[in-house]
């Protein structure tokens, strides 16, 4: 399929991150490294965090979005324990796979530890040594094995250019590259040749009606191409598995946006979710139709730090799921 026009021009009037060439080259020997230390080896790219919208060229300000990237790293997580590399694109400073767990606000990595070690030492309290040891052997794995690779973005259209590139870059790999699109995509920016050098100043706002002194900050905004169509023809690996997310916020309209991204896009599989239940419950749109609740039951959410993203490996296995899931749409 030849790409719109819309999107050729978003690659020739939008900047190529500085990053790029580094990251291909990254991802490039990533590849190679496991074709040729073991050929099964199934490769995840998994995106994760938001996608921010620079409105200066020198950024003082941006758009940005919710997302913490706490279902890109918790998943990937369970895709290292699957046995899959992973290729972790994520929005700078977001959450990351393994030190996710000691990196949140309320979650001080310092409460962890005391000096009640030899001669005053800082160790982990007692309470929390077994679930920290596991995480650091699953980490130190994934280290030592050169399974995880984690490359960072900040902006939308980095993001966009990562993802052409690297998809591309996974060619190699034919069915066992996976993409996970779990980073939170901006629907808008403002393209290159619009956006302000400098910082915006207060005293260039238009006249307007409506504030105190007259004065507007009027921002114009383009729709960002609709790119997941030519991610599935043109550069993800033919037979690779490719699974979005589709975001809403009203829920009578998840299921059908769901659907339609599956029909327009044609991939694999739209996992849905709503903002405020996001992490207890997903729908699964398949490809042959089914709509498919994950839910974590009431009485494990409070406590459930590995979250759905755990149901959801274990639902799309189709492994006995007994009282764990509760598929009752
Ligand atoms: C998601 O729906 C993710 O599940 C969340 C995860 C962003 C809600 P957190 O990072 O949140 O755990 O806080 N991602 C949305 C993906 C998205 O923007 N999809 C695009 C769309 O819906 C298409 S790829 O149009």
């Amino acid at each position: 399929m030849i790409p719109d026009d819309a999107q050729s021009r978003y690659f020739t009037e939008n900047p190529t991150p500085k990053a790029l060439s580094k990251h291909e080259a990254l991802v490039r020997e990533f590849v190679e490294y496991h074709t040729s230390t073991d050929p099964e080896r199934r490769v995840a790219l998994v995106t994760s965090g938001g996608t921010t919208v620079p409105l200066e060229n020198q950024t003082v300000r941006f758009i940005d979005n919710f997302s913490a990237g706490t279902r890109g790293a918790t998943s990937a997580e369970y895709f290292l324990r699957e046995g899959y590399a992973v290729i972790f694109l994520h929005r700078q400073y977001s959450l990351l796979p393994y030190s996710r767990h000691y990196s949140h606000s309320t979650n001080c990595f310092l409460d962890f530890m005391d000096d009640s070690g030899e001669g005053g030492n800082v160790v982990v309290r007692q309470e929390y040594q077994e679930k920290m040891r596991r995480v650091l052997e699953e980490y130190q794995y994934a280290k030592r094995n050169r399974l995880l690779l984690l490359l960072p973005f900040t902006t939308i259209t980095e993001y966009l250019f990562e993802l052409r590139s690297l998809a591309t870059c996974l060619q190699p790999l034919h069915s066992r590259a996976l993409f996970y699109l779990a980073a939170a995509v901006s629907d808008f920016f403002i393209p290159r040749d619009r956006m302000e050098e400098h910082k915006i100043q207060s005293s260039n706002v238009q006249d307007g009606k409506k504030t105190g002194d007259g004065k507007q900050l009027l921002i114009n905004l383009d729709p960002v191409p609709k790119f997941l169509t030519t991610l599935v023809s043109q550069w993800a690996p033919e037979g690779s598995m490719i699974v979005s997310f589709k975001l809403e916020t009203d829920p009578s309209l998840l299921v059908s946006k769901a659907e339609q991204a599956l029909h327009k896009y044609g991939h694999d599989l739209v996992i849905g979710n709503l903002l405020t239940t996001r992490k207890w419950e997903v729908v699964f749109i398949t490809k042959d139709g089914e709509e498919r609740w994950v839910r974590v039951p009431k009485a494990k959410r409070s406590r459930s730090v590995s979250g759905i993203e755990e149901l959801v490996g274990m639902a799309d296995k189709n492994k006995r799921l007994d009282e764990e899931v509760d598929l009752n749409g």
